[in-house]
């Protein structure tokens, strides 16, 4: 749905549900001053001023609430329309009784989920890549994340795609002038001028997307998956690392089935730190399903930890050391067991914390040089991704292009991708995939 071809005033609760000291009503529309003197029956309060006032249902003129009223009027608001705030108790029988005032008067209803920021978006207000910035600063639980969503929502990302088409488009006019006027009527040098700048955009876009994923990996939070022997301590290793008790220890071999998934901050990175079946010949059908997730999950992870059984040592588990490679932390646990042994791999206990504080070290090592925030600003989204990829197609196919309206559509397709990626041209599909994240109040 178009947000533009229709002239409704939207609303919904912009802070969180459920109970809280102060709540926030968003109004957004050509209705909105309307819908303010309707439930408050006051003259409209100065711009941007917070002014008191007693809500009342417009109905049967019962006070609501006390609260303050903000008016924003368009299009130097959020959405770009007249925008208004209520800040009322965030009790439930107030935010019933003003989400049942505002829906009952004429042509205001209530919000759909991003539907704001849509608004927003539709009054050319930011790009595409702003807007998911948003999104993904809403979404944000660690440091680094905000940073990153900051950044995005600031536009910086935006500007780099922008930038890219921009010299492509204007490439392209070179390249059309090359094509409609005579060698005589052009400046010499032409045709290499376009070569070259096509050639300096398809390096730069290459190197953007070359960038192992992690603005991504930011994002989503770094995958770690615990891999290793049965009864080698991996279940106490993730109850430990997340001081919390998650998953069940015990003695027997084979106890955990499932993957077991925690959300951990580490240095401002987000972690999702996976426990895993013991990897051995199953005994039964569970056992073999849960040894199948361990592996997919140790072939999919950012990072493994794998743990070996120190109770055991010096024999090293076969299953598990096939695993290891080069994005592989190797911990030998219950070094209190172990009595003097040295090891090229880092001796710890999940028992007693023996040689945690170094594991984290390393761990931490690790995450960082997987997600950093780098200098510029990286690819987040893998809608992002494709559309670079779809782009970087047809510029590498540009200069083999046999035929002169070949290379013509080589870069009118380019550039449409990178058009697509900040909402440029042919939006409207894409539209809905984001603004789908956003809930209803946003
Ligand atoms: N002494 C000692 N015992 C440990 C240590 N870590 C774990 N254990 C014990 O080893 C046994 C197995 O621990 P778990 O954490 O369940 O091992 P696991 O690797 O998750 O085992 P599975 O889920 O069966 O694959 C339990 O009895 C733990 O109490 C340690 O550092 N030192
Ligand atoms: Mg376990």
């Amino acid at each position: 749905m178009n947000s533009l071809q229709d002239n409704q005033t939207i609303f919904a609760l912009a802070s969180g549900a459920g109970k809280s000291g102060i709540a926030v009503f968003r109004i957004s529309g050509p209705s909105a001053t309307d819908a303010l003197r309707a439930v408050c029956k006051k003259q409209l309060p100065e711009p941007r001023r917070a002014t008191r006032v007693e809500l009342i249902d417009p109905k049967t003129e019962e006070v609501l609430d006390d609260g303050l009223a903000l008016y924003f009027p368009g299009p130097a608001s959020f959405t770009g329309e007249d925008v208004v705030e209520l800040h009322v108790h965030g009790g439930r029988a107030v935010i019933a009784g003003i989400t049942e005032a505002l829906a009952a008067i004429d042509d205001v209803r209530l919000a759909e989920a991003g539907e704001f920021t849509r608004r927003a978006f539709d009054h050319g207000k930011f790009d595409l890549t702003s807007a998911e910035g948003l999104a993904d600063l809403i979404n944000a639980e660690t440091a680094a994340q905000r940073r990153q969503a900051q950044r995005q929502l600031q536009g910086d990302l935006g500007l780099i795609y922008d930038d890219w088409r921009e010299r492509l488009l204007k490439a392209m006019a070179l390249f059309e002038a090359e094509i409609d006027f005579s060698d005589e009527d052009l400046p010499p040098g032409l045709h290499e001028q376009v070569a070259t700048q096509i050639a300096d955009i398809t390096a730069e876009i290459s190197e953007h997307l070359d960038d192992k994923g992690h603005g991504q990996i930011l994002r989503d939070g770094l995958y770690i998956a615990i891999i290793g022997p049965p009864n080698a301590g991996k279940s106490s290793l993730l109850n430990r690392l997340s001081r919390r008790d998650v998953a069940i220890v015990s003695e027997h071999a084979g106890t955990t089935r499932d993957v077991i998934e925690v959300h951990l901050e580490l240095e401002g990175y987000p972690v999702i730190l996976a426990d895993t079946a013991g990897l051995r010949e199953a005994q039964d059908d569970i056992e073999s399903e849960g040894v199948r997730r361990a592996e997919e999950r140790a072939d999919q992870a950012d990072l493994k930890l794998a743990v070996l059984d120190g109770a055991t040592w010096p024999d090293k588990d076969k299953k598990t050391m096939d695993l290891i490679d080069d994005d592989t932390v190797t911990v030998i646990n219950k070094s209190d067991l172990m009595g003097d042994v040295t090891s090229e791999h880092l001796l710890i206990s999940a028992e007693t914390g023996d040689g945690f504080d170094t594991l984290l070290e390393v761990l931490k090592r690790e995450v960082g040089e997987r997600c950093h925030l780098s200098a510029s600003p990286a690819l987040t989204r893998t809608r992002h991704r494709s559309a670079l990829e779809d782009s970087l197609l047809n510029l590498k196919r540009f200069p083999n292009s046999p035929e002169t309206e070949l290379k013509a559509e080589d870069l009118r397709l380019a550039a449409r991708a990178l058009g697509r990626i900040t909402g440029r041209v042919d939006v409207e599909d894409v539209l809905d995939i984001i603004f789908k994240e956003f809930c209803i109040g946003k």
